[in-house]
């Protein structure tokens, strides 16, 4: 059987995606357990949102060390990394690495994307239906997706009309797009437009940047590791690892066990300027209770604020930039590369698009109430239905013709972002209900890839053929991300896409749990010890 051929029985496992969890459940389910398992890429390689995401300053916003697998020290010792913040090419080439060095590729079918996904109840199996009409059968369904790999394109009046190019930062042409001596209007100024501005700004005659949300951002700071640090890495991996299962968000620094108000006022704006200083996410690490309490988070708003209004030149602009309407990392931090200073150039332009909203695109550019801006180019940055857009693009019907959207019409609801009542022997890697977007995701893949991988040994050996999350127990754990978000800030930005509120249309829940990483870590071996709790297991 070639890898692209069907195999004549049906698999123990589809995985679907080739991204990091993909290729890690690959690799354990078939070389730790020697079960027969296909994985099903609808790209042309590996990497998942690192295939796609080739946009112009596209890099890792945690530090490289921590974006990498630890379960093999093989593994680890076979890589290093050049930057603190990796770029996506070099991260694409890991991942490719990832896939040589597991001996992946065999079990790796590109050029295949999944249409729909149906369990065969009296078979007990699921059948998988590909685009070319293929229909692939497993027991097990693992979805390995992302949580962020469906485009949310604004859905603007006449964008079919733009006689330029028009392009999603997510689905990055390959051969790229050549912005020399071109108008080029950047939408979005979320991580990922805050990434790329910059850039494009040195490549185009001209860019106008549309806000409609002022952003937090931290400077990265991004700098070619040491050798020195490279060894470190290494030679310490071990504590690496066990660091990142520890914290909250499975990052490589501790969060400072001290309150934002409990320091005198110097001090605070010490501690504020040396994590500054030294850039990246740790920032929001100075202190404990940043993401509880709205009086700390302004302090640390105050100072991000104030930074602006130095940066930038003009005052308008700097007011524009620094009139942000939310608690700082209540929305995903970004960190950036001189973005600020971006809006000290001759050739940028800032629109205020919440004052003066888009009304359409015309064939020569964007109209806003206000004024036209003549372009050549549109690039959206303007993030993902994100968690579960692609998981309900793939049409999964379980039990009795249950149609994932409509199990999930008020919202997505699962026991441990792990299975969803209704859809026996299906897995999702990161999904809604798990840490996922809160976390560095490499060290909690590895943690949910575990699970499973366990999970399924224990089905296997005890003879059981159905597994399947309880109902109870799944209202029970959807009450526990809602408290765990509500303990937090997080849920009061408008337009989070954590609560699927940047897409028309779709159910306002939280969807990531915010109680951390270890303490989720800690819930899933517990389940797991006292014999699977919460699922029922059908011999
Ligand atoms: O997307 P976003 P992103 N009209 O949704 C605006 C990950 N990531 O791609 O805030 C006009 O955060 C929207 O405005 P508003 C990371 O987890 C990881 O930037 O909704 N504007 C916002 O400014 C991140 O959080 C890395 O008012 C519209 C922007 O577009 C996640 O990806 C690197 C609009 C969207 O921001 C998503 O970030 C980069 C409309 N109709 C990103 N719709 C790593 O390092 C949306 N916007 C791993």
């Amino acid at each position: 059987m070639s890898n692209t051929s069907l195999p004549d029985q049906p698999l123990d496992a589809i995985i679907v995606g080739a991204g990091l969890s993909g290729m890690y459940q690959l690799h354990t389910l078939r070389d730790q357990l020697g079960l027969r398992v296909k994985v099903l890429e609808a790209a042309d390689g590996v990497g998942g949102t690192w295939y796609h995401n080739r946009y112009p300053g596209a890099r890792c916003d945690s530090e490289s060390h921590s974006y990498m697998f630890y379960f093999s020290q093989e593994l680890v010792q076979s890589w290093e990394w050049s930057e603190r913040y990796p770029q996506q090419p070099e991260i694409l080439r890991y991942m490719n690495h990832v896939a040589d060095f597991l001996q992946l590729r065999p079990d790796l079918v590109f050029n295949t994307r999944v249409v729909a996904a149906e369990f065969d109840e009296p078979h007990n199996l699921w059948r998988i239906t590909t685009a070319s009409g293929q229909v692939w059968q497993a027991k097990y369904l693992i979805t390995a997706v992302g949580c962020l790999s469906s485009a949310n394109v604004p859905a603007i009046k006449g964008l079919d009309s733009f006689q330029g190019q028009w392009v999603h930062t997510s689905a990055w042409p390959h051969e790229g797009v050549d912005m020399r001596g071109k108008r080029v209007g950047v939408v979005g100024t979320g991580s990922t437009g805050i990434q790329a501005i910059p850039v494009i700004a040195e490549q185009a005659a001209h860019l106008t940047v549309f806000q409609r949300t002022a952003n937090y951002s931290i400077p990265a700071r991004n700098a070619p590791l040491s050798e020195d640090f490279k060894r470190h890495v290494k030679e310490n991996a071990e504590e690496i690892r066990a660091l990142m299962q520890e914290t909250p968000n499975a990052h490589c620094f501790r969060i400072e066990p001290r309150s934002a108000l409990e320091v005198t006022d110097e001090e605070r704006q010490a501690i504020y300027q040396a994590a500054w200083d030294k850039g990246g996410l740790q920032f929001r690490a100075t202190f404990n209770d940043l993401l509880r309490d709205k009086e700390a988070n302004d302090t640390a708003a105050r100072f991000i604020k104030h930074k602006i209004q130095q940066v930038v030149h003009d005052p308008q602009i700097a007011a524009l930039l620094s009139d942000i309407d939310h608690p700082f990392a209540a929305k995903r931090p970004p960190i950036d590369s001189h973005y600020f200073e971006t809006f000290n150039r001759d050739n940028v332009q800032l629109v205020d698009i919440r004052s003066h909203p888009i009304e359409c695109i015309d064939a020569d550019g964007i109209q806003t109430t206000q004024a036209h801006y003549p372009l050549d180019t549109i690039v959206f940055a303007t993030g993902f239905d994100a968690m579960t857009g692609s998981l309900l693009r793939m049409n999964i019907s379980g039990r009795g013709g249950l149609a994932l959207k409509d199990a999930w019409h008020a919202g997505p609801r699962t026991y441990l972002g792990l299975q969803v009542p209704g859809f026996p022997n299906m897995f999702t890697i990161t999904g809604p209900g798990s840490p996922s977007v809160l976390c560095n995701l490499p060290p909690q893949i590895e943690q949910h890839v575990n699970w499973i991988t366990d999970c399924i040994a224990y089905l296997q050996t005890h003879g059981i053929r159905q597994m399947e999350a309880d109902t109870a127990a799944s209202d029970d754990w959807v009450q526990q991300v809602n408290e765990a978000a509500h303990a937090t800030l997080l849920p009061q930005v408008r337009h989070s896409w954590y609560l699927g509120a940047n897409v028309p249309g779709k159910p306002r829940v939280f969807m990531p749990y915010a109680g951390g990483f270890a303490r989720y870590r800690g819930i899933c071996d517990d389940v797991a010890a006292q014999g699977y709790r919460g699922f029922h297991l059908i011999a």
